[in-house]
């Protein structure tokens, strides 16, 4: 009750922040971030997007969070650019609410024009389950959305419902390869041939795969050699503020 009497009170306000953590070429360089919202809480502290997104969700109150996290990464790709730090791409994580709002491709395209946002350069992650209630209406958004030059990714991918008739219908940039399949992918060779099987079914559709929850140079290898183009996990970076990540891209990597 008073978590729900907080989270009301902290749209609008100022208590919201995003973390950046990196995602990796092959060949080590930045190739973009993802972006992952934290409360700061009056009285309690910095608080993770497990312990509060369900219940915004539940509240209503994710559309209005949404949107705030795409302007934000917005104003911050144009930031990092006019810095000269170069384009940089940043993903935000898509809730199920705006997989089911046929006004999100028209109010991102907006906030891209505002920020002058190139093509390629906003992504945005769902997984499949967000896209279980309205399919038909999610396949729509996204089709839109990667028309108006939107990077998209399945999130959390091989853990959720994941028909093959579906992902060939998707305008589908990024495979996210689930950290659960990353964990023992050093140690257990069944793991390994899974993971190059799902890299060769990807580059066959024409999309890509970045491997998260990266946390040992031995993980790092092995997806290597199953493939894999990109790495994200605690190995390279935890998620880090806005300044911390601009000092991250200064850094010779
Ligand atoms: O930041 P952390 O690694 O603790 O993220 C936990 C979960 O919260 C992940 O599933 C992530 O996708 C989700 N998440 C993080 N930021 C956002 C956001 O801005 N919007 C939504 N809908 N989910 C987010
Ligand atoms: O569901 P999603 O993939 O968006 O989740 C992102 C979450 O994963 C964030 O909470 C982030 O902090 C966490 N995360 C990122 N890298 C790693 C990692 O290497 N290991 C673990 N255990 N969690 C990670
Ligand atoms: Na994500
Ligand atoms: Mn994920």
């Amino acid at each position: 009750v008073e978590l729900e009497r907080d989270l009301r009170a902290a749209m609008g306000s100022s208590e919201f922040a995003l973390h950046y953590q990196p995602k990796m070429r092959r060949d080590g360089s930045v190739a973009g971030f993802e972006a992952l919202i934290r409360w700061n809480r009056p009285g309690v502290g910095l608080i993770l997007p497990d312990h509060f997104i369900p219940l915004a969700e539940q509240l209503g109150l994710l559309l209005q969070l949404g949107r705030w996290v795409i302007e934000q990464v917005c104003r911050q790709i144009a930031d990092w650019r006019s810095a000269g730090l170069g384009t940089i791409p940043v993903s935000v994580n898509l809730s199920t609410s705006q997989l089911t709002s046929a006004a999100l491709p028209d109010y991102v395209f907006e906030l891209m024009r505002a920020y002058g946002i190139r093509h390629g350069c906003l992504e945005m992650e769902l997984t499949e389950s967000m896209m279980m209630s309205d399919p038909d209406l999610a396949i729509a958004i996204l089709h839109r959305l990667r028309g108006g030059g939107v990077v998209l990714s399945i999130d959390d991918f091989g853990t959720g419902f994941s028909s093959m008739a579906y992902l060939r219908q998707l305008p589908v940039n990024y495979l996210k390869l689930d950290r659960s399949f990353v964990k023992n992918i050093a140690d257990d060779p069944k793991d390994a041939d899974l993971c190059a099987g799902i890299m060769a079914l990807a580059h066959k559709l024409d999309m890509h795969v970045i491997a998260e929850g990266v946390e040992t140079s031995a993980q790092h290898q092995a997806l290597a050699d199953c493939d894999c183009d990109l790495f994200q996990g605690f190995l390279f970076s935890r998620p880090m503020s806005a300044s911390t990540a601009t000092e991250f891209l200064r850094q010779p990597h």
